[in-house]
């Protein structure tokens, strides 16, 4: 059992509600939180926190961007759903703003994650069989070992993780797992002629922030050239300025066959996914062969334009990186004995915990809580700490010492 710490019948209130109606499918820590601005989120009695999750990277431009939160509303004021049995004046707009802003020829759009992740395979396969000329039901897609692309059915079939998988079968085939980081394994992956796809997260997220070696990047552009394989970056988390590059894949200066974007999309305002590729690739999907009811909608349209103009204005991308710099720095200069590594990019980062107690990592997170810093364990000994990318200076600054000081309970 995880630790318990006292809290405020307020608190407890929701949290019971949750327990009692709520599904148990998440293991939240004991914080109840009702508003947020920035890199802060106040609790439901009235505590303040920096938030160093930002919804699982949704929120990188931070909690309730009023110039997002303009767009929404304008836009919900006027129309919010068409479905796509009727075009919209928002949606091709949005379409040639954000094939602009990245550099593709089309794009399409889906809510959440894991169904641009789905849409990713299914255009993969969908150009494997009619531009590739593999065989039919031949088409394997390669990923890696340790991934994390979403919980639909179709994207546990390839997950590494117990957990994920666990009484959830039968699973769909077509897939071939290798080493993360391990340009090897991919080429030896990719004499099997019937691979039409690599699909792969730039860092992995779930697996605890693990940052490949330089040059993985390009290696696998090379490769996926030189086999007629596409290349798919899933950049849900580390896309949109999160590692101190628009895109984690720019670090390379490489352009994947196929992008898949999500979370920071709409700034964590509503669920807004998209996939982008070029017309060889896209052109493969016919009407009727795919789509979402609310995919594309113009509430995420407007939504999407404002989240994506933010992330320039605002040069969050340079920040990104400029603060990650100095919390890890900050981070490895408080020498404790507890945390094993450091690493990150940008502001998508995490430490290793070492300690005896098991539930070090746990414990840390809810004296950081109580020292008003919101942080989540994966894995059980690492943390995430990835705030919103307009953090400053002297806000680093003090999320230093709240670590260094919440260190402290692990002896
Ligand atoms: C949860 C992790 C993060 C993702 C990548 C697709 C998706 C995700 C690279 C699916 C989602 C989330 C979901 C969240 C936990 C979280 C996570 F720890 F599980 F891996 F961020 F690191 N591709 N990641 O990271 O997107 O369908 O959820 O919109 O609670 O499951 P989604």
């Amino acid at each position: 059992m995880h630790t318990t710490i006292a809290t405020t019948a307020n608190t407890q209130h929701f949290i019971d509600l949750e327990e009692k109606y709520g599904a148990h499918n998440y293991h939240p820590l004991p914080v109840v939180l009702e508003k947020g601005e920035g890199v802060f989120v106040w609790d439901v009695d009235g505590k303040r926190y920096y938030d160093f999750l930002s919804g699982y990277s949704a929120v990188n431009q931070g909690h309730c961007h009023p110039k997002i939160v303009a767009a929404l509303t304008a836009q919900a004021q006027q129309l919010t759903l068409t479905s796509r049995a009727f075009h919209s004046n928002q949606l091709g707009v949005y379409e040639k703003f954000i094939t602009s802003y990245f550099g593709y020829d089309k794009v399409l759009p889906m809510n959440t994650g894991v169904e641009a992740v789905e849409t990713a395979l299914k255009l993969s396969r969908k150009w494997g069989y009619e531009v590739k000329k593999v065989a039919e039901n031949e088409a394997v897609i390669v990923v890696c070992e340790g991934n994390f692309h979403g919980r639909t059915t179709g994207v546990v079939a390839f997950s590494s993780d117990p957990t994920a998988k666990t009484n959830f079968g039968p699973f769909t085939s077509g897939y071939m797992a290798i080493p993360n980081n391990d340009l090897l394994a991919l080429e030896k992956a990719f004499q099997n002629t019937n691979v039409v796809a690599f699909m792969f997260e730039p860092i992995q997220g779930e697996a605890g922030v693990v940052v490949p070696d330089d040059g993985y990047y390009q290696g696998i552009r090379n490769l996926c050239n030189e086999y007629n394989v596409l290349m798919v970056a899933d950049e849900i988390q580390t896309g949109l300025a999160r590692t101190g590059r628009m895109l984690c894949c720019d670090h390379e200066n490489v352009r994947p066959d196929v992008l898949i974007l999500g979370k920071a999309l709409s700034g964590g305002i509503l669920p807004v996914s998209a996939v982008l590729a070029d017309d060889a690739i896209m052109m493969t999907i016919k009407p009727g062969e795919h789509g979402s009811t609310y995919g594309g909608n113009p509430l995420a349209c407007a939504v999407a334009i404002k989240a994506l103009e933010v992330l320039k204005e605002e040069n969050m991308a340079a920040n990104a990186e400029a603060m990650g710099e100095l919390l890890r720095k900050g981070i490895k200069e408080l020498n404790s004995p507890f945390i094993a590594v450091v690493r990150g990019k940008g502001l998508l980062n995490a430490i290793v915990i070492q300690h005896s107690n098991r539930e070090a990592a746990w414990d840390l997170c809810l004296a950081l809580k109580e020292n008003g810093l919101l942080a989540k364990p994966t894995h059980g000994d690492k943390i995430r700490f990835a705030p919103p990318l307009l953090i400053n200076q002297q806000q680093v600054m003090e999320c230093v010492e709240i670590i260094g000081e919440s260190l402290k309970v692990l002896g």
